[in-house]
């Protein structure tokens, strides 16, 4: 049911760093064929700076850690890939689906290969109104539970970024910024909150790592890093496009896992694409950090 490539199974044999990539974001956060465009660079990104790349997702069925071209480009472009969150995994492996593991999923397959980094764009969290829907994405629960640190820009403000923090807390997550005070918000760097622990290198990010595993205290680290500011956008602007996204979500009743999906797009549409443009550059910037730290954890 499980299948590991063999330039994975050799990093993680002769402790080369590894880091995890998660696949909706390819097929369910970005049109193609920037989204493979997208894919591809991450994993150059990640082997340039010395580490191997797996990206991580079910392939008729087979939970697939490092893919093949032809698979990521089926991930990219199939209509029917399923968006699959842990609650998912099972059905789509029994019933041999085609599925994009979600942060949490991701999570916890890279845990079971023993890879302990992972790059992101942005992570799932409280939604905005969640103390009515309970729409709280299952990538916080997996976060308390699963023994990954995970590099993200931190959190659209289609979430309520305010309560995320909160959740957070109260699972036992700390959330780093590195190289900053405040909580980075995706497409521009700051919002109004604080991050936990600002630190200032990859070294420090792994040795805070490696005191948390030493230390037998279990559960995922969220290392938050800012958009580059030459494409981060203007906050007000793009708070007025999520509005107008969340207002449209709701008028059209979107509910459960289509909610995220569909204002990715509608936020990609509304700004013309500069929201896109930002999010591959954001991703980047977190494939370089996280193989970064993932260099100095093997050391
Ligand atoms: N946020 C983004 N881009 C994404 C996602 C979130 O900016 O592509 C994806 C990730 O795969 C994340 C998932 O794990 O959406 C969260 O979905 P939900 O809100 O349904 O838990
Ligand atoms: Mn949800």
């Amino acid at each position: 049911m499980i299948k590991i490539n063999e330039e994975v199974l050799n990093a993680l044999k002769n402790k080369q760093g590894v880091v995890a990539l998660e696949s909706t974001i390819i097929s369910h956060g970005m049109p193609y064929p920037e989204n493979l465009l997208m894919a591809k660079k991450v994993e150059r990104i990640i082997r340039e700076n010395g580490c191997v790349p797996a990206t991580i997702a079910i392939i008729e069925g087979v939970i697939t850690i490092g893919l093949t071209e032809k698979e990521l480009e089926i991930i990219a472009s199939s209509q029917n890939t399923m968006k699959v969150s842990k609650r998912d995994i099972a059905f789509a492996v029994a019933a041999n689906k085609n599925g994009a593991t979600t942060v949490s999923a991701t999570m916890l397959i890279a845990k079971m290969a023993n890879i302990e980094m992972f790059a992101t764009g942005g992570i799932g969290g409280v939604h905005r109104g969640a103390e009515n829907t309970f729409d709280i994405s299952r990538d916080l629960e997996e976060l308390s539970e699963t023994d990954i640190t995970v590099v993200c820009a931190g959190a659209k403000s289609v979430l309520d970024l305010g309560l995320t923090m909160e959740y957070l807390e109260t699972q036992g997550v700390e959330v780093i910024g590195y190289q900053t005070q405040k909580l980075p918000a995706f497409y521009t760097r700051e919002s109004e909150f604080n991050v936990n622990y600002c630190l200032e290198t990859p070294a420090e990010i792994a040795r805070l790592i490696k005191t948390k595993r030493k230390l037998q205290l279990s559960g995922g680290i969220l290392v938050t890093n800012p958009i580059p500011k030459e494409y981060s956008i203007d906050e007000k602007y793009i708070e007025s496009i999520i509005n107008d996204a969340l207002k449209e979500a709701k008028d059209q009743k979107i509910v459960g896992k289509d909610i995220t999906p569909f204002l990715l797009k509608r936020i990609k549409e509304l700004t013309g694409g500069i929201s896109l443009k930002a999010n591959l550059e954001l991703v980047y910037n977190n494939a370089m950090l996280a193989a970064q730290i993932a260099k100095e954890l093997v050391k």
